[in-house]
């Protein structure tokens, strides 16, 4: 085991994510809940100040560097997820184990009020992820619902809190998505870096008329939108000036168990198939 492996603290290590006295005023509303539960989605809301945002994008410009310190510990670490060098989506998981205030945001309880409403529990951490699209080239992320990469665990009490590291628009490739598709079945996995449209292939009519209609999700920087691991989104290219990062919080219901004998993530040792996820690589963030 690694010495500097940041996964051995449960708890921030820095400042920066101070405890809040009063988590009253962070609650989602009845309307908010309401709102996911009817499109799957819920956005606009901060999470993160300019000064974290800023703090952390320090650390996200020593880790795009292919040499930085503690790169043995992601679990998984794509510098061009695309492939085509003319558009590159950087995408990584497991930052959370490498540098402080990537770590410490996880115990940030503007994210983790509204994630336990949310989840209708206590929430335990899955993984985090970086996706960042750098200015001028960056790439797509195309069409997906998150749990198609995650049936290894089960049952499905997953979410996902996407939040921006820049304010993200329409042109620099903000999140989009399809209202209420969460409602659909499991769809296979057609891509995550590639061809933005390939899910088209395996939708019916009815969802294809449905698809037609994407919702943008614009949002300052420091804001986040949660979804269910259900609802079909995606984000287009990013040919502006400058980049559009973001950090991306995935947690699970506590309770939620392994389906597989293999590992879950590269390097974490397997749980065994229907024991709860726990441990040190997946501590629990918040008892409701
Ligand atoms: O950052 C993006 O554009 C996509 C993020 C995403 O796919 C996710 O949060 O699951």
């Amino acid at each position: 085991m690694l010495a500097n492996d940041l996964s051995l603290a449960h708890r921030p290590i820095g400042e920066l994510f101070s405890r809040v006295a009063d988590v009253e005023p962070l609650r989602l509303t009845d309307d908010q809940l309401e709102h996911f539960r009817r499109w799957g989605y819920v956005s606009g809301i901060q999470v993160f100040t300019p000064e974290q945002c800023d703090a952390i994008c320090d650390e996200l410009s020593e880790l795009v560097q292919p040499d930085h310190a503690g790169r043995s510990l992601w679990y998984e670490y794509n510098s061009n997820e695309s492939e085509d060098p003319s558009h590159v989506l950087f995408h990584a998981l497991g930052a959370w184990r490498l540098r402080t205030a990537l770590h410490d945001c996880l115990f940030n309880p503007r994210m983790l009020v509204p994630a336990s409403q949310l989840l209708e529990g206590d929430v335990r951490f899955w993984h985090d992820q970086l996706f960042c699209k750098p200015a001028h080239h960056g790439g797509v992320v195309a069409w997906h619902q998150d749990y198609s990469y995650w049936t290894r665990t089960r049952p499905m009490a997953h979410l996902t809190c996407w939040i921006g590291l820049d304010e993200s628009t329409v042109d620099n490739g903000c999140l989009q998505y399809i209202p209420g598709s969460h409602q659909w079945d499991l769809l296979p996995i057609t891509g995550l870096a590639g061809d933005m449209e390939a899910i088209r292939q395996v939708l019916t009519e009815e969802q294809l008329a449905i698809f037609s209609a994407p919702v943008a999700i614009p949002l300052p920087r420091g804001y986040a939108s949660f979804h269910h691991p259900l609802l079909i989104h995606g984000s287009y290219a990013n040919h502006t000036a400058g980049p559009r990062r973001a950090v991306v919080i995935n947690t699970v219901r506590d309770g939620v168990c392994s389906e597989s004998a293999d590992s879950l993530l590269a390097g974490v040792p397997p749980i065994p198939p229907g024991q709860p996820l726990g441990g040190q690589f997946f501590p629990l963030l918040w008892t409701a």
